[in-house]
C-alpha cells in the first residue's frame, strides 16, 4: 500500500515542471484509491488509482476477470450512498441479476465517464467504441464537473465497471434488455464491478490525519510532504468552516 502510494506520488511530482511545483498546488493534489470487487457473481475486480487536482483527474485502473474481447462501460458515480450494493443484491435482470439501476440508490448516476479518448461526461456512458475492452489496463486525465470532483474529495464517488457474461457464454447477449439501452442485452451493461474512491493517504493515519511530530509515518520518504498537505488541507477547511459559522451567526442575529 504505502510502495505504491509512494510511487504514485513520485510519478504525479516527476511529471511536473520544477517551476510548477508551487506549494498551492501540491497541497491541491489529493490521491484515491478504489478497490472495486465484483457484482453479479462476474468474477472480475479491478485496482484503480487516482489523483485529483482541481477538477482534473489523473485516473488509473488494472483490472482482471472481466469478459475478453468485449468492451466494458466504466464510470464514476455520485449523487448516492457512496457505496456500493453487497455483492449479493438481487435485481430486475435475468434469474434476478442486478442491472445499473437497480443499484442507483448505493452509488448514484454517471458523474463521468472514464472513456478511452474523446468526451468524458455523461454524455459518453454508453460510448462503447471509447471504453476498454476484456482487462486492458486503463490510464487518462480527465475533467470532471464541479459535482463530481466534490464526491471525489467528499469520498462519495463510486467506481462501476459494467459489462457481465451472465450465461457464461463468451459474448453479451440474452432474452432481457439493457435498463440503460434497450438495443442492447442487459449483459452489456449490468455492473460487473464496484467500489469507492477513497482517499489514499491522509485517512490512513491514524486520529484521522495530521501529524506533526515524527510519528509513526517516519522514515518514508514522502511523509514530510503528506504532513504539509494534510496541514494546507485540513486549515483550508477549518477556515472554511469558521467562516460559514461566523456567517450563519451573522444571519442568526439579523
Ligand atoms: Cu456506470
Amino acid at each position: 500500500m504505502r510502495k505504491s502510494l509512494t510511487a504514485a506520488a513520485a510519478l504525479a511530482l516527476g511529471a511536473m515542471p520544477l517551476a510548477a511545483m508551487a506549494p498551492a498546488q501540491a497541497a491541491d493534489s489529493q490521491s484515491f484509491q478504489a478497490n472495486l470487487t465484483q457484482l453479479n457473481n462476474s468474477g472480475a475486480s479491478a485496482t484503480v488509482m487516482a489523483t485529483l487536482t482541481g477538477d482534473s483527474l489523473q485516473i488509473s485502473a488494472q483490472r482482471s476477470g472481466f469478459l475478453a474481447d468485449a468492451p466494458h462501460a466504466q464510470h464514476i458515480h455520485i449523487g448516492g450512498m457512496g457505496q456500493c450494493p453487497p455483492a449479493d443484491e438481487k435485481g430486475s435482470g435475468a434469474n434476478g441479476a442486478l442491472q445499473t439501476t437497480d443499484a442507483a440508490k448505493y452509488y448514484g448516476a454517471i458523474g463521468a465517464s472514464l472513456t478511452t479518448s474523446g468526451d468524458s461526461s455523461p454524455d459518453s456512458g454508453l460510448a462503447v467504441k471509447r471504453f476498454p475492452n476484456g482487462d486492458e489496463s486503463y490510464e487518462r486525465t480527465i475533467q470532471l464537473d464541479s459535482k463530481t470532483a466534490d464526491a471525489v474529495r467528499n469520498g462519495t464517488a463510486v467506481v462501476v465497471m459494467h459489462g457481465v457474461d451472465l450465461n457464461g457464454n463468451g459474448k453479451y447477449d440474452g432474452e432481457v434488455k439493457s435498463d440503460l439501452d434497450p438495443s442492447l442485452p442487459e449483459e452489456a451493461t449490468d455492473p460487473a464491478a464496484c467500489g469507492v474512491l477513497q482517499a489514499s493517504q491522509m485517512n490512513s493515519m491514524p486520529g484521522g490525519g495530521v501529524q506533526t511530530g515524527g510519528g509513526s509515518t517516519a522514515g518514508t520518504e514522502d511523509a514530510g510532504l503528506i504532513a504539509l498537505g494534510g496541514t494546507l488541507l485540513v486549515g483550508g477547511a477549518g477556515a472554511a468552516l469558521v467562516a460559514s459559522r461566523r456567517r450563519r451567526t451573522a444571519e442568526d442575529q439579523a
